[in-house]
């Protein structure tokens, strides 16, 4: 009999598909069908798909769990620790969406700064008309950028970033060699010295609210501030009030603490862009991280190998 493979979440038809050829499945496309779901149902099940979501929890009701596949390189949600000591592999899709996020994130640097927006809503509210030109706004050209977190998708903003006459450098808790930029232990530091600063860490706890008050102020009133890593890496009740105060210029942010909510405050703010954690959702980028899913299931019913495996499963392949 085939193995048992959970597909929690919405994904593209092609994953049912190509895992239904290998497995039987048992596909909730809403997490809430698992209140209703018996455990007599989960027994037999050795692996998962999911959309960065498989806590504690959720562990322990698959006694037969071998294989968490996650959608997404960020595993926040995913209670890998764990897993990793009950001997379960979580394998996540690293590197097929380094060029999609970090051109959202060049992307947001630019419209934050050039305020195209708020320039694109000048023009539809006729006030090019009737106010004349809009204000000017703040070019790239010579600032400095800082990277918090210049690793896979850090290190591809970097490079795009090259192009543009700045000087980059950054901030990660390990100095790297071989990367042509200028590192700082300090991020507070290194806020004060940066024009732009960019989020594109992992979240959870170990950078629970690493962009605070002070990171912010050092920031200033002159810098932007861009989130592409999570919603928890920046203090956000901080950040509304460092934007309303005018202590921290601009902001570009592509995730938030409670998704999909997200603080009715910025709405109103012309000095902020926001999108709805969108920064690898491409058709192209989202097939590839869908196609990487699907991988690691069938090459570990295979031979129990996989592609890509999360560090702390690192003892396990
Ligand atoms: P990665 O290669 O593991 O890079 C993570 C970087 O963060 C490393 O340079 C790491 O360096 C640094 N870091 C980790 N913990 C830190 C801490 N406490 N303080 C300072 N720096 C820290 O991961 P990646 O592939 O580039 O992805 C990064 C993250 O981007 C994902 O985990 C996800 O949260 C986010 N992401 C968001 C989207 C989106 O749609 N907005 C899409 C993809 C990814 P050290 O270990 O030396 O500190
Ligand atoms: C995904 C992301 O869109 O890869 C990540 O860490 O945040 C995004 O690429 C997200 O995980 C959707 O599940």
């Amino acid at each position: 009999m085939a193995d048992k493979v959970l597909v929690v979440g919405k994904f593209f038809p092609s994953v049912v598909e190509q895992l239904g050829q290998v497995f039987e499945l048992m596909v909730l496309e809403e997490r809430s069908q698992l209140e209703t779901t018996d455990d007599s149902e989960l027994t037999d099940v050795i692996g998962i798909a999911t959309h960065g979501w498989a806590p504690v929890e959720l562990i322990d009701r698959l006694p037969a769990l071998k294989l968490i596949s996650s959608f997404g390189v960020g595993y926040d949600g995913v209670a890998a620790d764990y897993a990793a000591t009950k001997g379960i592999i979580v394998t996540h899709t690293p590197n097929v969406l380094n060029d999609d996020v970090a051109n959202t994130t060049i992307a947001l640097i630019l419209t934050t700064m050039r305020r195209i927006v708020e320039q694109d809503r000048y023009l539809r509210d006729g006030k090019w008309k009737s106010q004349g030109n809009a204000p000017l706004t703040r070019s790239i050209r010579g600032k400095t950028v800082g990277i918090v977190g210049l690793g896979r998708i850090g290190e591809a903003i970097a490079e795009k970033l090259s192009v543009f006459k700045c000087r980059t450098v950054y901030h990660s808790r390990n100095e790297k060699t071989g990367v042509p930029y200028d590192y700082y232990g300090n991020l507070v530091e290194m806020a004060g010295d940066c024009d732009v600063l960019i989020a594109i860490t992992p979240g959870g706890p170990a950078t629970d609210k690493l962009i605070n008050r002070e990171v912010m102020e050092a920031l200033g009133p002159e810098g932007t501030l861009i989130n592409v890593a999570r919603g928890t890496v920046v203090d956000e009740v901080e950040l509304v009030k460092a934007l309303a105060d005018g202590r921290l210029g601009a902001a570009g942010l592509d995730v938030f603490e409670q998704e999909p909510h997200v603080p009715e405050e910025l709405f109103a703010m012309d000095n902020v862009v926001l999108t709805p954690h969108v920064a690898s959702a491409t058709w192209e980028t989202r097939q590839a991280m869908a196609d990487l899913v699907v991988e690691n299931l069938i090459t570990f019913g295979r031979d129990g190998s996989v592609v890509s495996p999360v560090p702390e499963c690192a003892s396990l392949v």
